[in-house]
């Protein structure tokens, strides 16, 4: 036999081999999601529908998840990350490239999320969900009514103490430029310097800074103010009844989280059967009633749970001023690590 023969056959045997792997299983797939964001359920039902095994890992702010995949941690074939941050990671070189726009259930994405400004034609990602950032607290403790930002940055004695902040610098600083009325990325030394002064000056009032496990802390009572995102404060909550979500006369942020693939997904096409998944308007709904944000795929609302849908976190009301912190330069980023780098000495 000659040397290219038995390549032949051994390459024969191996596809045998796997095929015969894959009646048993469809492999795996590997999440890395922010924590509460992947519903065991919608998991579930993908496994019984594709064969495929799902594993998920968490973490909780996307300078995270840009850290991790950045130190080279292979393994994950799916990340969400944020609208601002999609960018970041494209032009690292830390995803790659879908071409979603050609997926058959595309379409299904409403026309007003699809090719959106962080990427166009959708090469890299699809829309998960979407959400607002404010504070919110409990009105049992503090009980005057709250229409201003100012009430968790320059707190009263009943919040002292009590306060919960995002643990991520780009989210700490785009709300608090919004509370200041100045520009996001910004990187103009008198508005950092004025920003930096309101953390610095909040810092005493401060319990922890830190975007993981705000639901149990606020439900809980062992933080009674939080920086938050709408859907995870509605879940909150749902725990305690007291809980009031914010929509400050000066505004906020929303966001876009997108489904995205890391450079050397192990499992690349069981991630495009995931993406595709979540294009379906009843896996959608089901995601939006477990995390409480509405997502950009038409119909998933009427799988969405009602309660969640007509919840007041989970649109923001007509009018509300809000904005999407662009993807920032170098410059405003490495200022905002200067300024948070300080305050957390
Ligand atoms: C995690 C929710 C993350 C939303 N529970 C922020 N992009």
């Amino acid at each position: 036999m000659t040397r290219f023969g038995k390549i032949v056959l051994g390459a024969a045997f191996g596809l045998a081999l796997g095929a015969q792997a894959q009646a048993q299983s469809k492999g795996e797939l590997h999440i890395y999601n922010w924590t509460d964001y992947t519903s065991p359920e919608l998991m579930k039902k993908f496994s019984e529908e594709t064969g495929i095994k799902v594993t998920v890992d968490t973490y909780d702010s996307n300078e995270t998840l840009l850290a991790k995949l950045k130190s080279g941690a292979a393994g994950y074939d799916i990340a969400v990350a944020s609208h601002d941050f999609v960018q970041i990671l494209s032009r690292e070189g830390l995803i790659q490239k879908v071409h979603a726009a050609k997926f058959p259930d595309y379409g299904n994405l409403k026309k007003e999320w699809q090719s959106p400004a962080w990427d166009p034609g959708n090469e890299y990602s699809i829309p998960y969900d979407w959400g607002t950032t404010s504070f919110g607290y409990d009105t049992a403790v503090y009980t005057k009514p709250v229409d201003s930002l100012k009430t968790f940055y320059d707190p009263p004695a009943e919040l002292k103490g009590k306060i919960g902040m995002f643990g991520s610098p780009t989210e700490v600083m785009s709300l608090v430029l919004v509370y200041l009325g100045k520009p996001q990325c910004n990187s103009n030394p008198a508005d950092l310097k004025e920003a930096a002064a309101v953390l610095e000056k909040q810092k005493p009032s401060v319990k922890l800074y830190n975007s993981d496990g705000i639901q149990d802390r606020m439900a809980s009572g062992e933080t009674v103010a939080h920086q938050v995102w709408s859907g995870d404060f509605r879940r909150a909550r749902a725990q305690r009844a007291s809980l009031k979500y914010l929509f400050a006369k000066e505004g906020g942020i929303a966001w876009m989280d997108n489904i995205v693939v890391p450079a050397h997904a192990p499992n690349l096409e069981n991630a495009k059967i995931f993406m595709q998944f979540m294009l379906k308007p009843e896996n959608s709904g089901m995601h939006s009633t477990f995390a409480g944000y509405p997502t950009a795929v038409t119909g998933a609302e009427k799988f969405t749970d009602p309660a969640v849908a007509t919840a007041p976190e989970y649109l923001p009301p007509k009018g509300w001023k809000y904005t999407f912190a662009p993807s920032c330069d170098e410059k405003a980023i490495r200022a905002y690590d200067r300024i948070w780098t300080k305050l957390r000495q």
